[in-house]
């Protein structure tokens, strides 16, 4: 193996070193006090109080700083006169409005190899970085340089490509609109559709599943829905941690009469009990009991269970009717015959099993369901990242379907989004398989013509590098390396090539691993004043539901030297078209030119500036919101999915991957994971304790953990042992720590997503 190749793997671990874990009892109420508490610590520590005040009133607000974290929804109604903000939107502020910096000095004493031996911890706690700088052939040390020079230098490595087939452009979900829409303008300019983002490892399965059955690969519900919905499935999600504001929004679901039924492996707090972290009044107490009925799933026996209830439903309907919603079923879906005959063969005994939710449990929640004619299904990574990952939603849209619980007030489908933006990424054209529709729209506003054949996703992109098919990677946002399957193996990828570029706030590994060349292009962030030649500049950015909105920072910039991403991207574009017939100076200038043009090209956005300049926004077409179809034939389609079987051997397990409660995806804010009960130590795994027993072991032990896939072992060594509540033969240990062992080759059937929530291990107990 080459020697850079080596460095690559050995800078892509994370530490090995236990950091003293204490485990207490997990929480059994999500928010309140605590919370509180928490986000203070997290945001006088690192943006001090005025700097806080400054942001956090700002939060949210109509008018305001949309919040780096989730993409939860905004209310319409009544925002919070503190800011509209959670603990762990809090402690994504002082991530990113943090007074600690990076100069060119950290650099010049630490080399790349000596910081990664820092924990990810420690690496993102350095600070914000604050000026360009290149990592040159055979150094180890990242240095200053020009704005200027580092364009041409990209460009240089750009334009030396045989092919510009074999340039890489990944996207993370935080990019604003305006941003999103110039990079993939410059990227199609450039002639590649290679816009690999990190959708692909996460709610690409809910695009591709809810594109074909109901034909719009988002959400159809909007926040009101909830307020008027009888019943509430939350599938394979932990809002209390991941989308705290959601929980807001199910208290006062509650209140109105919903009841919520909660899918999950594993008791999450935030399923369980909240109390409103912006209501004083509700610190005393109990809190409100949030989930009526908690199923608690075997990994993946989610198409299993959904099968098991449709197939009670359909038994009561043969009885005595009145369950399946037979209008809806006749005017408006396709397939219900095949999906009925299928159904018609299961059973529902061996569908328990299989699932590990008694007969009893099931009863109760076909009985809720019945007895509910609007119904809401909410879900997240706990359906996508699977093998069946379209599958598990195109089963849950059968169950909607059946109930005609899709296109009404208070009904349908909620995939609940990540980043803030991941969405309107997609809307902008980040997506390596765009429609012919959207390229004609852009060849005809430019006078372009953009490249037709499909580009790499995610996994195909770290493929074409390890193999040398691609030589240059530009990451706009985002860890590459931290986030995707396979460390090992993406850093040597990733070290194959000539040239790596990171559009980013903050350090991250992904700046350790690098090509030959690497440069690092920091830039403002979210919360920051973005002020360009025609004044100070807002950006938009898409929610969970479609709702195109502002947002305005307003903390001074923390260096004169940091660029707004659309002014990198007009930069770059500059330097590797000086010929260009797209004005790219001036659309950095001033972003109501980038809103005119996107209204010109992408549907739904007509009067952008002026629409977006109302409070709150406007929403995006939606047709299964509405109930119209927009699939080939108009209709939704039933579909027919098969149960996954997994046989295990005794010492075998199915592994997820998961979000503690103190990081947001690979920047870890600290080392506690409260609702869970464990703090100070990340390198866990929790297990049930009957098989820890089984296995003569105890709390505390460590072990290692070693993935097995088509013949071939990964290792991660040495996690200490968590009793937990978790069904037998299931594990969860946290992401990114365990990305080693998510094997390149195993993702998802049709989306392609990495399986991170599906790992077959053994462990090995250290001595
Ligand atoms: N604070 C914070 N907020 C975040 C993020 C963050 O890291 N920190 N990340 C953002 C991003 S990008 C995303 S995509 C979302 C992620 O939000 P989530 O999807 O809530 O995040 P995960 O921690 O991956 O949790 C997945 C949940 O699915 C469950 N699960 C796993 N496997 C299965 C299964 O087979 N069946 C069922 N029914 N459940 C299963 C797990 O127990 C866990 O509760 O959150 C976003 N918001
Ligand atoms: N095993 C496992 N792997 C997973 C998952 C899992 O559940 N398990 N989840 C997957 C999911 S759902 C996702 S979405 C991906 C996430 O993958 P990514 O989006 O690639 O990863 P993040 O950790 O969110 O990226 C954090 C970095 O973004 C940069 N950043 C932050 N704010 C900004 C900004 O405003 N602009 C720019 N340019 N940069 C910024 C900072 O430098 C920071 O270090 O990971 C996936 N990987
Ligand atoms: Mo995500």
């Amino acid at each position: 193996m080459a020697e850079s190749n080596q460095k690559a793997i050995q800078n892509a671990q994370t530490s090995e070193e236990l950091t003293g874990m204490k485990v207490g009892a997990p929480s059994t109420v999500a928010a309140g006090l605590p919370a509180v508490v928490s986000s203070m610590k997290h945001l006088i520590g690192e943006v001090g109080a005025l700097r806080s005040a400054q942001v956090m009133f700002k939060l949210n607000q109509v008018g305001g700083t949309d919040c780096p974290g989730c993409a939860w929804p905004d209310p319409d109604d009544e925002r919070s006169g503190l800011g509209e903000y959670c603990e762990n939107g809090a402690k994504a502020i002082a991530e990113e409005a943090t007074t600690k910096t990076i100069n060119a000095d950290f650099f010049r004493r630490h080399s790349i190899d000596e910081l990664a031996t820092w924990s990810d911890y420690k690496i993102g706690k350095a600070g914000r970085l604050l000026q360009p700088m290149v990592l040159r052939p055979g150094s180890r040390h990242y240095e200053p340089i020009a704005w200027q020079d580092a364009f041409n230098l990209a460009a240089k490595h750009f334009n030396d490509l045989h092919s510009p087939n074999e340039a890489i452009f990944y996207t993370s979900g935080r990019t604003s609109n305006e941003a999103a829409f110039l990079y993939q303008l410059m990227v199609r300019e450039f002639g590649t559709n290679n816009l690999p983002d990190c959708s692909n490892m996460c709610h690409e399965s809910s695009g591709v599943a809810l594109s074909k059955t109901v034909g719009i690969g988002k959400g159809s519900v909007k926040l009101e829905d909830f307020y008027e919905a009888d019943l509430i499935l939350v599938i394979g999600q932990n809002p209390g941690t991941n989308h705290p504001r959601m929980l807001s929004a199910m208290q006062k679901a509650k209140r109105n009469g919903a009841k919520i039924i909660s899918i999950n492996p594993l008791p999450e707090s935030g399923l369980i009990r909240f109390k409103h972290p912006q209501h004083i009044g509700e610190f005393f107490g109990q809190g409100t009991p949030l989930s009526d009925l908690f199923l608690q799933v075997k990994i993946n026996g989610d198409v299993a269970l959904m099968k098991a209830i449709m197939k009670r439903l359909l038994e009561i309907e043969t009885s005595k009717g009145g369950v399946f919603d037979h209008d809806f079923i006749q005017k408006k879906t396709e397939g219900y015959e095949a999906f009925l005959s299928d159904l018609e063969k299961q059973d529902v005994q061996r569908l328990s099993e299989e699932c590990g939710i008694s007969l009893e449990e099931i009863e109760k929640a076909v009985a809720m369901i019945e007895s509910s004619p609007k119904m809401i299904c909410c879900w997240a990574m706990g359906l996508t990242q699977h093998k069946n990952g379209v599958a598990n939603i195109q089963e849950v849209v059968n169950l909607l379907l059946l109930r005609g619980s899709i296109g009404k007030p208070g009904a349908g489908t909620c995939p609940v989004r990540g980043h803030s933006n991941v969405q309107g990424d997609r809307t902008m054209g980040i997506w390596e398989k765009p429609k012919p529709a959207f390229l004609d729209a852009l060849d005809k506003e430019f006078g372009i013509k953009t490249p037709r054949h499909h580009g790499y996703d995610t996994v195909e992109a770290i493929k074409a590098m390890y193999e040398g098919k691609a030589r240059v990677f530009f990451g706009m946002g985002g860890n590459f390396l931290s986030a995707t399957p396979d460390t090992n193996y993406t850093a040597e990828a990733l070290s194959n090539c000539s040239l790596t570029v990171h559009v980013s706030t903050k350090l991250n590994r992904s700046h350790l691993v690098t090509g030959e060349t690497a440069l690092i292009f920091p830039c403002l962030g979210r919360t920051e004043l973005d002020t360009q030649a025609q004044g100070d500049q807002f950006v938009t950015v898409e929610n969970s539901m479609g709702v195109v909105h502002q947002s305005l920072g307003n903390l001074a910039p923390l260096s004169q030297k940091l660029k707004s991403e659309p002014a990198i991207v007009t930069g770059l574009a500059q330097a590797l078209f000086p010929n260009s017939v797209i004005p790219w100076a001036s659309f950095s200038q001033n972003y109501d030119r980038v809103r005119d043009r996107i209204e010109k090209v992408i549907p739904g956005f007509d009067r952008y500036n002026e629409r977006v300049r109302q409070p709150g926004g406007f929403y995006l077409p939606n047709g299964a919101r509405d109930g119209n179809f927009t699939t080939p034939d108009g209709k939704a389609h039933f579909t027919v999915n098969e149960v996954p079987h997994h046989t295990l051997a005794a010492n075998e397990y199915l592994m997820m991957t998961v979000r503690s409660h103190d990081q947001f995806n690979t920047t870890i804010y600290g080392l506690d994971d409260r609702y869970r009960g464990v703090s100070s130590e990340r390198r866990v795994i929790f297990m049930n304790r009957d098989d820890i027993h089984e296995r003569g072991w105890h709390g505390g032990d460590i072990v290692d953990i070693v993935s097995h896939f088509e013949g071939e072992e990964r290792r991660a060594n040495r996690f200490l042992l968590v009793p937990f509540s978790i069904p037998r033969q299931c594990l969860a240990s946290y992401f990114p720590e365990t990305n080693v062992l998510v094997p390149i080759n195993s993702f998802a059937d049709k989306s392609q997503t990495p399986t991170s929530k599906l790992i077959r291990v053994t462990l090995e107990k250290q001595d």
